[in-house]
């Protein structure tokens, strides 16, 4: 199984060790197509010697390629958004995971969309939860 992860990069990168320990639980179920977006020496400013049209294409081929979007949704993020829209104008599955502890308000474009399985979650093992049964969903298809 390939699995999109989608998490903040130019929204702001606060919870990027947080992204690093969902993909790293992604991992046990299938590829991680997207596990640089865990990685903490990523900065606001994304990669540097990569151009931007570079990072969009790719991205957009991996969104195509995968069997399913994983997204931490808390941190907004333009992008994220953007490919959760594509995601599901392609039909593809779509778990977004949100804190509701952090303060933020969801985009409504995210809780008043249907075709979007919203989770709210607190701790690590609540997402850890969450996507394992998301995970068994897809097995079901
Ligand atoms: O608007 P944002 O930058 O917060 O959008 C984040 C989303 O853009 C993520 O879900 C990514 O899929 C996508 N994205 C992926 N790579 C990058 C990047 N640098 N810079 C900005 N956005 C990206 C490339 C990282 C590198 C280590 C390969």
């Amino acid at each position: 199984m390939k699995i999109y992860f989608a998490g903040s990069i130019r929204g702001g990168r606060e919870d990027a060790n947080l992204y690093m320990s969902l993909i790293d639980d992604i991992k046990r179920y299938g590829t991680v197509l997207t596990e640089h977006i865990g990685d903490a020496t990523l900065s606001a400013q994304g990669e540097q010697t990569v151009d931007d049209t570079f990072i969009y294409t790719r991205d957009m081929d991996w969104v195509r390629e995968s069997d399913a979007i994983i997204a931490e949704v808390t941190t907004a993020s333009l992008g994220v958004g953007y490919e959760l829209g594509q995601a599901e104008s392609m039909g593809k599955p779509i778990l977004c995971l949100y804190r509701p502890q952090s303060g933020k308000r969801l985009s409504a474009m995210l809780s008043g969309n249907v075709y979007m399985k919203i989770k709210h979650y607190n701790t690590l093992d609540e997402a850890k939860d969450i996507i394992k049964d998301f995970i068994s969903t897809l097995n079901n298809l």
